[in-house]
Order: structure tokens, then C-alpha cells, then sequence
């Protein structure tokens, strides 16, 4: 991916069957947004946050232009919704995960009339964006891989077969018993069946491997990325964190290692310099919930401009995207690796589980290790598994005497002020 000005990618949306109209809305206003979160409201960026910038700017273009060359050579698209969809499983057998998934109430006209108003914000916008042919990477893939971790996505999936096919794997409720974990392990298989069938490859212990390391690698880019925010001085704001994240759930795995390193490398040094992008006393918060999907960037923006900054997300788009890793890639046969991959995912921790302590513990750790002076438990309107774990979990985080605050919003700006006065307050109070 080189940086020259961007070529005419309008016969290739064509061609994908999108709404150009709606998504031509769509591209007026993205720019705008990004240049009021993350421009005009940050200074001292690091360098590295150029190429991330870079992908933003060309969001629709230069990567899904890459996905339909890979598609051209054969190699087939594959669309997921969430962190437990092995993404080693999937480029182990030659084809190309793509994270879906909707952080901007932008596309819900197009899912409306197919779901009731209390569901949650990132499931009308992933519906939204797949029905309405708004998005180019939706319009690329082959087939998406659903999962049954929440009851709105498992309805989801119903409604999303009528538009490309869909295959779900049944993840367990609870995750700790040895028959869930047996249980997973022969979900995997069944995906593994599935992508096989649609790719034409045979999966083989040494393409698994290889793809398990590959992905491994992706991921401890990432976890180097949030160590550096555990430092005194801060070397990158949340807002720039998050948007690394997100962008990892669509781009090439290669270049990710390359460029997610690239900055760490950048910023590991800041830490050295003492280069942060705010003073050492400003206040660190752990914003802990649903995931937010990019181009939600709607809390960090309010939290980072009233004088906090956050420092770590107990999220999908966050640590949980990397924390739980294989300890060591052995073994002869897939059985054996299955297993590792097995483990690893199930050490996620997800709401949608029960019990779920795990997540609990978690957070108090991270509290101490990224020396939080807060956290902002953040749940999406109507997402019940995390909504009934916040009001727990901030009754005992606050009698561990660790400041919490709770918050419920979706992706409209309507409640923007409101929320901008109850995190001032809440700083204030730190
Ligand atoms: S592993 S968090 S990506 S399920 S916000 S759609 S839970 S109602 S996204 Fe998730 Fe996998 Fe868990 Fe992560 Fe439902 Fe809640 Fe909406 Fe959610």
C-alpha cells in the first residue's frame, strides 16, 4: 500500500453492487468527523499514526481493492462479526478474514424495518450496512460467519441469510465446563468443513500452524501498542489506540505486523524520551464494555477532551482482541493445534458467558497495571449481557475503592453534552 492520490474507485463499488448514492452520504461525511476527532483535537500524534490516517482517508478504496484482486486469484472472502471466529482457521486455509461489524447509526435506515427499536446500535449498523449494499467489504465477502454469543446476533443471522449465506458456529454459554470446551473444539471442525467446501483447501497441521503464528504475531503487535500506555508518560492517546485496533480487524495480517510494530517501535521510544501526548498528572481512565466498532470513537473523544486521557479498553477492540495468547505453538496433528485454539479463545471474556468472573478480575488488574484513576464501564443502549454486568460490577469496584462510572449510549451525537457533563463531573471528582 503506497501513498499516491487515490485512484477512481467508482466502477469497482459499481461493480460491488453498492448503493452509491447512500454511500457517496456516507464518504461526504466520514472525512469531516475524522478531521474534528483526530486532527484539530490532538496534538504531538505520533508519526506512526500517518498510515493509520492513511487508511481511514481511503477507507473504502485501496483495501477492498486488494480483497477483489485476491478474490480474482481465487481466494475466497470471508466476513465475521466477533473475536471468537478464529481468524488462524480461516487464513490457514487461504482465505481472508475481514471484521464486519457497524460503529455508526449511519446505515440503520436500511435495517429498520427489520428489527425492533431496543436492540443494540452495532447490530442495526452491521445489518444496515450488509442489506443496504452500503459497504464495500460486506459486498466482497463470500459468506459470513455468524456465532451464537448474544440473542440479538443469533436473530441477526436469520435476517443476514436472506442477503449472502451465512453459516454460524454455535460458541457455548458456559465456557468453562470441559464439554463446552469439547464442544467448541468440534464447532471449529464444523467451520473448518465449511471453509473447506467453499475454498477448495485442505486444512493441514503445518498451514495451521503457520497461520496460528502469523495471527499470534499480529496480536503481540497490538499487545506492545497497549504495554507502552501503562508508562508514566503516555506516548499515544486512547482515541489513537482505538483506532489501531479497529483497523486490525480488516487490514492484510503482513502489514499489520509491519506498521502496528512500526509504531510500537515509535512508541517504546517516546516512553524512553518521556514524549507524551499529555502531561504525567492527567487523569488515566479504563473504559471496559462493549466493543466499538469503527468509526465510533464517540466516548474516547469526550473523555479526551475534558482533560482525561484513556489509557486501556477492557473491550473487543481492546485488550481482549490480544490478551489471551497461545503460550507455545505445538503439535503434530490439527487435533492437537484445534486444542490450542481452543484455549486460546475460550480465555476471551465475554459477557455473553456465564459465569464470567474472569472479566471482573480483569479490570482490577488492569486498574493496577495501567494505573487507572477511573474507569468508565461502557455499554451500548440495549446490549443486556453487559448492561446487568455494570451494575454489579460497579457496586464492587466502587467497595474496592476504585471510582466508576456507567455509562449507556448508542452512536447518535443527541446525548453527547449530557454525557460530556457526567464524565466532567466524574473527572472532577477524581
Ligand atoms: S466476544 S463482546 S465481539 S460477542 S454489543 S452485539 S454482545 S447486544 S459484540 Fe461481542 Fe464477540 Fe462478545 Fe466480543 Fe450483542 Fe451486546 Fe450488541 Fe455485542
Amino acid at each position: 500500500m503506497t501513498v499516491t492520490e487515490k485512484p477512481d474507485w467508482y466502477p469497482m463499488w459499481k461493480e460491488l453492487g453498492l448503493d452509491i448514492e447512500k454511500h457517496d452520504q456516507l464518504l461526504d461525511i466520514l472525512p469531516d468527523i475524522f478531521k474534528a476527532v483526530y486532527i484539530d483535537a490532538q496534538i504531538n500524534r505520533p508519526e506512526g499514526m500517518g498510515f493509520f490516517d492513511f487508511v481511514v482517508g481511503d477507507i473504502h478504496g485501496i483495501r477492498v481493492s486488494e480483497l477483489k484482486k485476491a478474490k480474482e486469484k481465487g481466494r475466497k472472502i470471508i466476513g465475521t462479526f466477533c473475536l471468537y471466529i478464529p481468524d488462524e482457521i480461516i487464513f490457514a486455509l487461504d482465505a481472508i478474514a475481514v471484521g464486519l461489524c457497524g460503529g455508526t447509526n449511519f446505515s440503520n435506515y436500511a435495517s429498520e424495518d427489520l428489527l425492533p427499536i431496543n436492540i443494540c446500535a452495532l447490530i442495526k449498523s452491521a445489518l444496515g450496512f450488509g442489506i443496504g449494499n452500503i459497504c464495500p467489504y460486506y459486498a466482497m465477502t463470500d459468506i459470513l460467519i455468524g456465532e451464537t454469543t448474544c440473542d440479538g446476533k443469533k436473530k441477526a443471522w436469520e435476517i443476514l441469510s436472506s442477503y449472502k449465506p451465512v453459516y454460524v458456529v454455535e460458541t457455548p454459554q458456559c465456557k468453562d465446563r470441559p464439554q463446552a470446551r469439547a464442544h467448541f473444539i468440534e464447532e471449529l471442525k464444523g467451520l473448518i468443513t465449511k471453509l473447506e467446501k467453499i475454498t477448495g483447501n485442505k486444512l493441514t497441521a503445518e498451514k495451521l500452524k503457520k497461520a496460528m503464528e502469523k495471527i499470534k504475531t499480529k496480536r503481540e503487535q497490538l499487545r506492545r501498542i497497549y504495554e507502552t500506555r501503562k508508562a508514566e508518560t503516555i506516548p499515544i492517546s486512547g482515541k489513537d489506540a482505538l483506532l489501531v485496533s479497529q483497523i486490525a480487524f480488516y487490514d492484510d495480517p503482513d502489514r499489520q505486523i509491519q506498521m502496528v510494530g512500526n509504531l510500537a517501535d515509535e512508541l517504546e521510544q517516546r516512553v524512553k524520551e518521556g514524549n507524551g501526548v499529555v502531561d504525567n498528572d492527567t487523569k488515566r481512565i479504563l473504559i471496559s464494555g462493549t466493543p466499538m466498532a469503527i468509526p465510533n470513537w464517540k466516548l474516547h473523544h469526550i473523555i479526551e477532551t475534558s482533560g482525561a486521557v484513556v489509557v486501556a479498553e477492557e473491550t473487543c477492540t481492546g485488550t481482549r482482541y490480544f490478551e489471551s495468547e497461545y503460550p507455545k505453538i505445538k503439535g503434530k496433528s490439527t487435533d492437537d493445534l484445534l486444542e490450542l485454539v481452543a484455549d486460546r479463545y475460550l480465555g476471551i471474556n465475554c459477557a455473553c458467558f456465564t459465569p464470567n468472573d474472569n472479566r471482573l478480575e480483569d479490570i482490577k488488574r488492569m486498574v493496577k497495571e495501567y494505573k487507572a484513576d477511573g474507569v468508565i464501564l461502557y455499554t451500548l443502549s440495549f446490549c443486556q449481557p453487559y448492561d446487568v454486568e455494570s451494575i454489579e460490577f460497579e457496586k464492587i469496584l466502587k467497595k474496592e475503592g476504585i471510582p466508576v462510572l456507567s455509562i449507556t449510549t448508542d452512536y447518535s451525537s443527541e446525548d453527547e453534552n449530557q454525557l460530556k457533563t457526567r464524565i466532567q463531573a466524574f473527572l472532577e471528582m477524581l
